[in-house]
């Protein structure tokens, strides 16, 4: 896919991502918290995420007929194909189902070896944040870069709450004793894909977790890299492949090597 077509692509995704957010925000409006599921303990999901991500699947099936999916809702469906979409038709579930912000559509494009785009939409302050591997990165149209703090003690960072706290627990409370105090502000908002955008954006420097899906990560993290922030695994292990979620830190680069030494030697238990 040359840059011309995938720009051209992007702009379809784009309005996309808006049609599903205004889906999100209609449904919001007339939300019924009886209709929640559990998939597990705390992990909710209601028939809006599933929904979305009916209508944003087939939409980009029309547009992409040689593409696989991972998704967060139907899973994986891949059977060799050089493309593949990875979508989070609401991210922020927890969010949305309190009718607290932020909540988000995240849709990511990637080919055998690299991310190739990635759309984010915040519905409730009405932010498209978007990226290509052929561009720099975007907030309602107006170029967006990392911030510039190199001072961990100046840093505004962003923690993750996985679901899963009997693994996660002894890896995150640590790191909370490691940071409070020693640096600008700890935040928890509670939608992976947002907050990465919110690094990209500069409004925070860095974001720690783990145990999340790559429909959480994968289009915010090319969104980041174009803004000229870093993803990596736990080890600093980054890649163009990068979105698995089961390991992640990102930031704006200045402070990569920090945030890994703020985890050092802690684990996340298998
Ligand atoms: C959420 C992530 C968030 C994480 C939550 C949950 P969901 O995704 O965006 O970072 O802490 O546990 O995984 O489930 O709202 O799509």
């Amino acid at each position: 896919m040359n840059e011309q077509e995938l720009n051209a692509l992007t702009e379809q995704v784009k309005k996309l991502a808006l049609e599903a957010g205004s889906f999100l925000t209609n449904e919001r409006k007339k939300f019924d918290l009886n209709k929640v599921e559990q998939k597990r303990s705390h992990d909710y999901v209601s028939y809006v995420d599933k929904e979305s991500e009916k209508m944003i699947v087939a939409q980009l099936h029309k547009l992409l007929p040689q593409a696989g999916f991972i998704a967060e809702e139907s899973g994986t469906h891949m059977n060799g194909e050089p493309y593949c979409w990875v979508v989070d038709p609401l991210d922020g579930t927890t969010n949305f189902i309190h009718n607290n912000a932020p909540f988000c559509v995240s849709i990511g494009l990637r080919n055998k070896t690299e991310m190739l785009l990635g759309v984010v939409y915040e519905c409730c302050r009405n932010e498209l944040f978007w990226a290509n591997k052929y561009s720099k990165a975007y907030l309602n149209g107006q170029e967006i870069n990392v911030s510039r703090v190199c001072e961990l003690n100046n840093a505004a960072i962003e923690l993750g709450f996985t679901y899963d706290a009997d693994r996660y627990r002894n890896f995150i409370v640590p790191i909370i004793n490691r940071l409070y105090g020693n640096v600008a502000t700890l935040r928890v908002l509670g939608s992976a894909a947002a907050e990465i955008c919110y690094v990209a954006a500069g409004r925070f420097e860095a974001r720690i977790e783990a145990l999340i899906g790559p429909w959480d990560v994968a289009a915010a993290s090319i969104i980041l890299k174009q803004a000229g922030g870093l993803v990596s695994d736990f080890c600093g292990n980054e890649s163009d492949l990068f979105y698995s979620g089961k390991e992640t830190i990102v930031s704006n680069g200045l402070l990569h090597a920090a945030m890994l030494q703020t985890i050092n030697n802690l684990k996340v238990e298998e």
